[in-house]
Parts: C-alpha cells; sequence; structure tokens
C-alpha cells in the first residue's frame, strides 16, 4: 500500500492505492487534512489512469502533416525537436518557440519548464493554463493584500465559521469532500444556477442570490452597500488595518439593493438579508467570503474579485481569526503551478520578472547572466492567438494542458495550433491537442513518480510514486533534460531527479515571496505541515496576514472598482446568456476523466442546462439534442431541463471536445489586468439539433440531481455509486 494524493483537484485528497489481484489498482481515501477521510467519484475511480488501454507508450512523430502520427523510439523523437527548435530560432530568433504549461503540474516540472523557456530557449514566450484558471483572483489578491495565496488559511479553519458567503463556487461539485468543512455553517451561495451547493444552502437555512451571469461586481457593490446601511461596516479594522475605503465606498454608495436588484435580477431583500446576515455573523461569530471561478472569469474578473474583497475587508474578515477571505484555487497545483516560473510575468517563488533583483537572484543560481533572460512574455490566450502569426511564434512546445478543448474560442485556437510550424506535445493520453501534434512525447502521470504539489491552502504536500511507468514512458523532467541537451545546454543544468530538482528550487526561492527553502523531502515524508512561506529557518505559515498584510504598510488596500457589464449581453440574434463550468464527474477538457469507463458511462455527452420554459420556447424537450451557436461558433448538448436556473441563462459544461466543444462558444475578451478570458458570459441561441455521429438517444435523464455534495466517506464505492443521477 502506498499513501498519495489524487491526480485531479486543488483539494489534493489523500488516498492509499493498493494493488489488486487482477493487476490493477485500487484506491482508498486515506485521513488528511483536507478531504477527512471523503474522496469524490473521480478520486475513487483515479487508479484505472494507471491501467488506462489509452496511454501513451512510445514516442508519436508525423513524418508529414496531414499523414498519420506514427511511433518512433526516443532518441529519434528528441532529435528531430531538438534539431527543429535550433533551426527555427536560428532563423527567426529565440521567440519563434512558444511553451504552454500547466497547473496540474508537480512544482519540480513547474520550475524546471520555466527554466528551460528562460535559459535554454530564451524565449519570453512562457505561459500557462493558470491564466485561465486563477488569474483574476491572483491579481485582486496581490494588489490588495501585497500577496496572493489562494487561502491564506487552513481549510480546517472554516469548520468555526458561522456563515460562509460562496461566490461563483460549486465545491459540491467540484471538491465535494470541502462541503465537510462547511457543515454546520450557514450558507450564502451566490451562483445563477441552483447548484447542490446552492441545494445544500437552502436546505439548511441559508440563502442562494441567483444574479444575472457577469453582474457580480454590482451584487457585491450591493452587499456592502446595505452593510454600510445596517451599520455592519467595521471601523475599527478599517481604521487600523486598511487603507482606502473611502475611495472604495465612493463606487458602493450608488448601489442601493433596488440598483441591484434591477441589474442583477437578485430582489433588493435578498441583497438586505444577505449583507445581514454575512455582517452579523462577521461581528458575532466568524464569516468568511470565498470566491471560485463563477465570479472570476470574466473580462472584468479581476475587479469583481476586488469587490468581493472591499467587501470582506469592510466587514472585517481578512487576517482575523475565525474569519477570511480566500479564493478555492482550482488545479491539483494550481497554487504551486503560478509560483515557479511558467506564467509570463513571473521567476520562481513568486517573483517579479520585471524586478531587477529577482533576475539578479534566479541568474545567479541557473549561472547566467540577468541580462540574458528574457523580459514578459504574452498572455495564455494571447500566445495561443498568435501561433504562426507574422511575428507570432512558430513552434509551440505543450505540457500538462488541451488547450484545443479548454482555450476560449477554441476553434480559433485550433486553427492556430495548425498554423505553426512544429507543434509537440507531452501528455499521457492522446488528448485532443496531442492528436494535432507533430510530436508526442509519452510522459509518467500522478502516481508513476513522486514530487511535490501546494494545495489550495498553500500548503506543499508529497505526491508519491506508487507504481513505475509503463516501459516506453518518461518524465516531463526526461523530456526536458533530453531537449535542453540537444540545444547544447550542459546536462547539470536540467536534472531529471525530481528531488534535485527540488533542491534547485529551495536555493532560488529562498527569501522570495513564496519561500520553499524550507521544503525538503524529508519533512514532508516525517509528516511536516508546510504552509508557504516556509523558510529554512523557522516555522511555516498556514495563516497569513494575522499580523499584518504584505504591503510595505502592513496594511491591506480597499481598490475603488465599479460595475461593468460584459463584453457580450443578449439580443435579438442570440438572446440567451451562456455560462460554462464543471460537473461532478469530469475533469477539466476530460483528457483523463472521458478514458475512465464509469465516468464516462456516466456523463457521457456534454448537456446544456434551460429552464423547461425557455427550453419549450426553441421546441426543445427533456434529453433532446441541442444546437447552440454563438458569434464564434456551434456546439451539439443534450437538453437537461432545470427549473431552478435564470430562464434567461443556459449552462454547458466544458469537459468535452468534438462537436460537443463548449469552447467553441465562448468569448475570448480579456480582463485588462490579469488577461483572463470570458468563460462565463456569452450570447448564444438554442434549438434543435440531430444527434451528433448518428448517436442514438439513450434512457432519460432524471430532472433531479441527487444530492452529490455529499463526498463519500466511509461508504462502499459501488453503493455509493448506485445512488447518483
Ligand atoms: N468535478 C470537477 N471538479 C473540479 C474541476 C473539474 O473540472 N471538475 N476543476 C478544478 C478546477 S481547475 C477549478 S478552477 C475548480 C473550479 O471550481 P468552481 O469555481 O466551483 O467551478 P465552475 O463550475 O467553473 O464555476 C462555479 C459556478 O459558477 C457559476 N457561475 C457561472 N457564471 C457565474 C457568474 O457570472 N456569477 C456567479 N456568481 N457564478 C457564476 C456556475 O453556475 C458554477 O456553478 O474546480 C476544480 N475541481
Ligand atoms: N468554457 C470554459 N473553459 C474553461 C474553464 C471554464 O470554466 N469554462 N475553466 C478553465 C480552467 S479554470 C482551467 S484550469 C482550464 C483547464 O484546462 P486544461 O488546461 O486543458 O486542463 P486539463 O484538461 O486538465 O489538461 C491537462 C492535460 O495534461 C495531461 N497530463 C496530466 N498529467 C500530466 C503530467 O504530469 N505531464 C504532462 N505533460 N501532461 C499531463 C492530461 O492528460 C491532459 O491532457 O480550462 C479552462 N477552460
Ligand atoms: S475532491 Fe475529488 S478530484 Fe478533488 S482531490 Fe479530492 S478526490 Fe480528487
Ligand atoms: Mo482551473
Amino acid at each position: 500500500m502506498t499513501t498519495t494524493h489524487c491526480p485531479y483537484c486543488a483539494l489534493q485528497c489523500a488516498m492509499h492505492v493498493d494493488p489488486t489481484p487482477d493487476g490493477r489498482w485500487a484506491v482508498r481515501p486515506a485521513e488528511f487534512p483536507t478531504n477527512k477521510g471523503g474522496l469524490c467519484r473521480k478520486g475513487w475511480t483515479a487508479g484505472e489512469l494507471l491501467t488506462s488501454q489509452e496511454r501513451l507508450t512510445a514516442p508519436l512523430v508525423r513524418p508529414r502533416r496531414g499523414a498519420p502520427l506514427e511511433p518512433t523510439d526516443w532518441d529519434t523523437a528528441l532529435e528531430t525537436v531538438g534539431t527543429r527548435l535550433a533551426d527555427l530560432q536560428a532563423q527567426y530568433g529565440p521567440n519563434a518557440v512558444a511553451v504552454f504549461g500547466g497547473g496540474g503540474l508537480t512544482n519540480e516540472k513547474c520550475y524546471l519548464l520555466g527554466k528551460f523557456a528562460r535559459l535554454a530557449l530564451g524565449t519570453s514566450r512562457i505561459d500557462y493554463n493558470g491564466r485561465f484558471c486563477m488569474s483574476s483572483a491572483a491579481a485582486a489578491g496581490l494588489r490588495a493584500f501585497g500577496l496572493d495565496r489562494g487561502l491564506p488559511f487552513p481549510v480546517t479553519d472554516l469548520a468555526g465559521a458561522q456563515t460562509v458567503l460562496l461566490a461563483g463556487a460549486n465545491p459540491a461539485e467540484t471538491m465535494p469532500p470541502l462541503m465537510q468543512h462547511l457543515n454546520r455553517s450557514r450558507l450564502i451561495v451566490v451562483d445563477p444556477r441552483r447548484t447542490p451547493t446552492a441545494e445544500r444552502a437552502v436546505a439548511s437555512g441559508g440563502l442562494h442570490l441567483a444574479p444575472r451571469p457577469g453582474t457580480d461586481t454590482a451584487l457585491a457593490l450591493g452587499l456592502l452597500h446595505a452593510a454600510h446601511a445596517q451599520r455592519l461596516v467595521d471601523r475599527t479594522y478599517i481604521a487600523a488595518r486598511t487603507t482606502g475605503f473611502e475611495q472604495a465606498w465612493s463606487h458602493a454608495a450608488e448601489w442601493w439593493p433596488e440598483q441591484v436588484e434591477h441589474v442583477t435580477g437578485v430582489p433588493a431583500d435578498l441583497v438586505r438579508e444577505a449583507a445581514q446576515a454575512l455582517g452579523s455573523a462577521a461581528a458575532e461569530g466568524g464569516a468568511y467570503v470565498l470566491t471560485g471561478r463563477g465570479t472570476e472569469q470574466h473580462a472584468s474578473g479581476t475587479d469583481t474579485a476586488t469587490a468581493w474583497i472591499n467587501l470582506a475587508l469592510a466587514l472585517g474578515l481578512p487576517g482575523r481569526e475565525g474569519r477570511g477571505y480566500g479564493c478555492l484555487t482550482g488545479q491539483g497545483n494550481g497554487q504551486g503551478g503560478r509560483e515557479h516560473g511558467q506564467k509570463a510575468d513571473q521567476l520562481p517563488g513568486y517573483r517579479r520578472i520585471d524586478d531587477p533583483e529577482s533576475r539578479r537572484i534566479v541568474s545567479e543560481v541557473w549561472g547566467t547572466d540577468p541580462d540574458a533572460l528574457p523580459p514578459a512574455g504574452d498572455s495564455a490566450y494571447e500566445l495561443l492567438a498568435s501561433l504562426g502569426e507574422a511575428d507570432g511564434p512558430r513552434a509551440l512546445l505543450l505540457f500538462g494542458s488541451n488547450p484545443a478543448v479548454s482555450a476560449p474560442h477554441a476553434s480559433h485556437v485550433r486553427e492556430r495550433l495548425s498554423a505553426t510550424e512544429l507543434l509537440v506535445v507531452a501528455d499521457c493520453v492522446l488528448s485532443e491537442t496531442a492528436g494535432m501534434a507533430d510530436v508526442v512525447f509519452p510522459v509518467a502521470q500522478w502516481a508513476e513518480e513522486t514530487g511535490t504539489m501546494t494545495n489550495l491552502e498553500g500548503r506543499v504536500l508529497l505526491r508519491n510514486q506508487v507504481a513505475p511507468p509503463p516501459d516506453g514512458v518518461r518524465t516531463d523532467l526526461h523530456v526536458l533534460a533530453g531537449l535542453a541537451h540537444h540545444l547544447g545546454q550542459p546536462t547539470e543544468r536540467f536534472p531529471t531527479d525530481a528531488d534535485e530538482v527540488l533542491a534547485e528550487l529551495r536555493a532560488v526561492t529562498a527569501g522570495a515571496p513564496a519561500d520553499y527553502s524550507g521544503v525538503t523531502r524529508e519533512r514532508l515524508e516525517a509528516g511536516a505541515s508546510l504552509h508557504w512561506p516556509a523558510p529554512a529557518e523557522g516555522t511555516s505559515h498556514p495563516r497569513l496576514f494575522v499580523e499584518e498584510f504584505a504591503h510595505p504598510d502592513g496594511r491591506a488596500r480597499f481598490v475603488p472598482v465599479a460595475h461593468h457589464p460584459p463584453s457580450e449581453t443578449p439580443d435579438a440574434q442570440f438572446p440567451l446568456v451562456l455560462t460554462t463550468g464543471r460537473a461532478m464527474g469530469h475533469y477539466q477538457s476530460g483528457a483523463q476523466t472521458r478514458r475512465i469507463e464509469e465516468l464516462s458511462r456516466a456523463e457521457p455527452d456534454a448537456y446544456v442546462e434551460v429552464h423547461p420554459d425557455t427550453a419549450a420556447t426553441y421546441g426543445l424537450l427533456q434529453d433532446d439534442w441541442a444546437r447552440l451557436v454563438s458569434r464564434r461558433g456551434a456546439m451539439l448538448a443534450r437538453v437537461r431541463t432545470r427549473t431552478a436556473i435564470r430562464r434567461d441563462t443556459v449552462f454547458v459544461p466544458f469537459h468535452f471536445g468534438g462537436a460537443q466543444t463548449a469552447n467553441d462558444l465562448t468569448n475570448p475578451a480579456l480582463d485588462p489586468t490579469s488577461r483572463m478570458p470570458e468563460f462565463k458570459t456569452a450570447a448564444v441561441r438554442l434549438g434543435p439539433a440531430s444527434p451528433p455521429n448518428g448517436d442514438n438517444p439513450r434512457p432519460r435523464q432524471l430532472d433531479s440531481v441527487a444530492d452529490p455534495s455529499i463526498c463519500e466517506q466511509g461508504r462502499n464505492h459501488s453503493g455509493a455509486r448506485d445512488d447518483r443521477r
């Protein structure tokens, strides 16, 4: 038996993985503070990834565009790529090659990928999928607190809260075991849909506020207004610990609850009631404000996250015991992934790439000249959209992401991926993006190697190897080392041993905002709880901002923000608001979970959640196939009618590819600060369609959600699945 952590989300539930007599792997939950012995359905079935028939076990090379991929040996694949990269750079300069990473990669991989881009390629063009995930909350947190760590407190703190406001987060489906920490709290859920999380709120005496997608800033400003009117604003805290309240308040002053109702659709009385519930809990028993992607993934997401932070600050929550503000990070290493240098503007340790001192420190450890380090590059969508353009990258190296499905305006992104001269993908399976590549490196995954991950609480943990990688498979670190060798780099600069990489990460992050200099495998194996900053000397920091915030004056900053409507609003041609997100049974682009039989059987197709009256208006009934069309493209999805979704809004999950790609509809409008795309609002129309590829109608789905918020703790696995939809 080996104990490790889940391959998927940021909760990083602990699990035991045991071999079964028939040569497979069985997963059981392990005790850990975040999951308290629970796992969701994806965790329970994760063992299947290790023996999947769909694993890639040999490098693949496409002899020419249009020809099928063919297996080859590692030396040939590495040499082919190394030579092509060197040629393209010799001809067009270092920026001819771009790199794209992922927040699911271990800290060691993220670090080495950033180093590879800056040092071996000398390119400024590196960014990663975390830009699509956390970037708005991160930007808002940085400007308010001077430091961004998703949750600046352990999740176990939430258990003591009287009231928790969840804005645009659906943890009952996206992190089910987290709900155990919210069992005793009154929940206020802000979501256009009556999600299982919202259901839980209402069932246990809380509130569900269902704003029109893209209007959260108005709602947050209105809640501040109402709290102010009810004298629930914490003047003592504001005076002692913050700056800028008056300017921020000047924007909230105009947001009377009736005005909020007009813009968001949330009844004015409900706004007052929510402000009362949150504000009085803040004063008496403790309250938290938590944000998720629903409120953040907008072209004004940074300001919206800021509006929630302003509300939290006005109520005196951040940096106090039993109170707080946090953002629920998403990917397994969503936190570490944004700290160690795969983001366009960052060097390891959450250092800024435009800071001369940071450049000096990093280049010293790397044995290079600070001037040799490239400047900041373009953000994820901009990078993908510039592929093959006149001044854009000619080649792309991609690790740990499937943007052909998950990037906004994905049809355009696929076109740009095809416009490269060389597309190289490292993946464990032939994802939609890998299927387009010229060269595919088959890499080890999850429990086939050891590495560190940083979960949603900033806790660094050890993801242990359970099984060796299959024959023919190498690790991402080996791929980077192999390519670096062909690019003329000295071997010692690109170690293939994760512990060696971690040692370098310790050295380079010493004294940085995300200080990992005290993170060692020995300490993690001994069970130490290491929340960064974890300096070599002294303790780690489960709770940040208790004494002071990270700005030079020690104070948090209110940043004044105004409400802006979404980039695209409905009109006669596209009368409905589309929003997108997640279903419990699939992960992200679905590259992994669609290959797990139990999961794909339970959720085989994209669906569109729509109010039955709205569906009827467009001639649609439960289980019909529908076609959704936006200004960018179209997709097919099965109708799932729900009475508890707004009549003007439809929802689709983005876990499916081909004709069911939700991102063929989404709008790549970008937030001016974070460069986050507007995944959560687009204008669409809806109509009947024939099934994709002659697909036959299946038995009707139930029009009710079995409460998937209950994590499957201590339950027989097969028993637990039977009561799902
Ligand atoms: N099952 C599952 N779990 C996952 C993942 C997965 O793919 N599948 N991915 C992981 C990752 S990377 C992430 S980032 C997290 C994301 O976790 P969440 O943020 O919880 O997930 P989402 O479904 O993207 O969005 C949450 C909710 O936002 C709502 N929403 C849409 N538009 C708006 C709006 O304008 N305002 C408000 N207030 N709400 C809105 C949606 O209806 C949705 O219920 O989940 C992680 N966990
Ligand atoms: N419409 C819409 N689009 C969205 C979102 C949304 O809410 N709505 N959410 C956005 C968010 S929050 C996110 S995080 C992104 C995520 O979207 P993606 O970046 O596409 O994430 P994944 O689907 O997890 O892709 C990870 C890929 O890496 C592979 N992989 C797994 N482990 C490893 C490894 O160790 N090494 C390598 N090299 N590969 C590995 C997997 O097989 C998979 O193909 O999607 C974004 N897109
Ligand atoms: S909530 Fe589910 S997907 Fe996330 S870490 Fe736990 S078991 Fe894995
Ligand atoms: Mo994410």
